[in-house]
């Protein structure tokens, strides 16, 4: 089964939630450790990427460490043409519909598709917007952020997304943001377009996961709340809160 059809049939059912592993921030080891603890706390599917610092080396140990010890299929998340390898399951072939950088928008993809195609690895189309605060992302891609009371201008970039043929819809507040996407966002945006809609950036409470979810994310992405060493009730509550199980 592709990595995709996964996702799909677990969303088919309800919520589902995301681990983001940066490979820069820990051994792969630690990874793996902390890919384990999600697994076991229910998380469905791991993320890894990071704005920064992400190499051939240290992207294909913490996969590949992330694999053996969860069994939860990886995707990749941002990250470089040059890092791509085929310890990764998928690859999000993303494009940030907002960034004003034709290097984030297309001249990356054009460098990553051959390598992609090359090692045979499934790649999943995304459309990815970038609301404010917008964090490490918006200012390394440029983006024009999205305002977080701006629903109107959320729902054209969804639509545009829909339009383009994209397969998954993200919107994303940055990685550590004060404010999380708000769910009358969320909510608009599944009012307008039907596609699986990621939700992620400065979710670390059980309310705002449960908030994200009963608005109508399909998936709830954590980050930072693993990186800061939470303990494992924290994580579950927030877990069980963004799947509501
Ligand atoms: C960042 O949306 C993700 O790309 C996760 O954000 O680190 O704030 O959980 P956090």
């Amino acid at each position: 089964m592709t990595v995709k059809q996964y996702m799909l049939d677990k969303i088919a059912k309800g919520t589902i939630h995301a681990s983001l592993i940066d490979p820069d921030k820990q051994s792969a080891e630690k990874a793996g450790e902390m890919a384990k603890a999600m697994k076991e706390a229910g998380s469905d599917v791991v993320f890894v990427g990071g704005s920064s610092g992400i190499t051939m080396e240290n992207l294909s140990a913490t996969a590949k460490a992330v694999k053996e010890a969860s069994g939860l299929p990886v995707i990749l998340f941002g990250g470089t043409p040059d890092s791509i390898n085929k310890e990764l399951d998928a690859v999000f072939f993303m494009q940030i519909v907002n960034s004003a950088d034709p290097r984030f928008i297309t001249f990356g993809q054009v460098m990553a598709a051959p390598v992609i195609a090359k090692l045979g690895l499934e790649s999943i189309s995304m459309g990815y917007v970038i609301v404010e605060p917008g964090m490490t992302v918006a200012r390394v891609t440029n983006a024009k952020v999205v305002g977080q009371d701006e629903i109107e201008k959320a729902i054209a970039y969804a639509l545009a997304c829909k339009m383009f043929g994209f397969e998954f819809i993200y919107f994303e507040a940055g990685s550590g943001a004060d404010r999380p996407i708000p769910p009358a966002m969320i909510k608009a945006i599944k009012t307008y377009v039907d596609l699986p809609l990621i939700i992620g950036g400065g979710i670390k409470t059980p309310e705002a996961a449960e908030a994200a979810r009963l608005a109508g994310a399909d998936i709830i992405v954590t980050g930072t709340l693993l990186e800061q060493d939470a303990d494992h009730d924290q994580i579950k509550q927030v877990i069980t809160a963004a799947k509501g199980n």
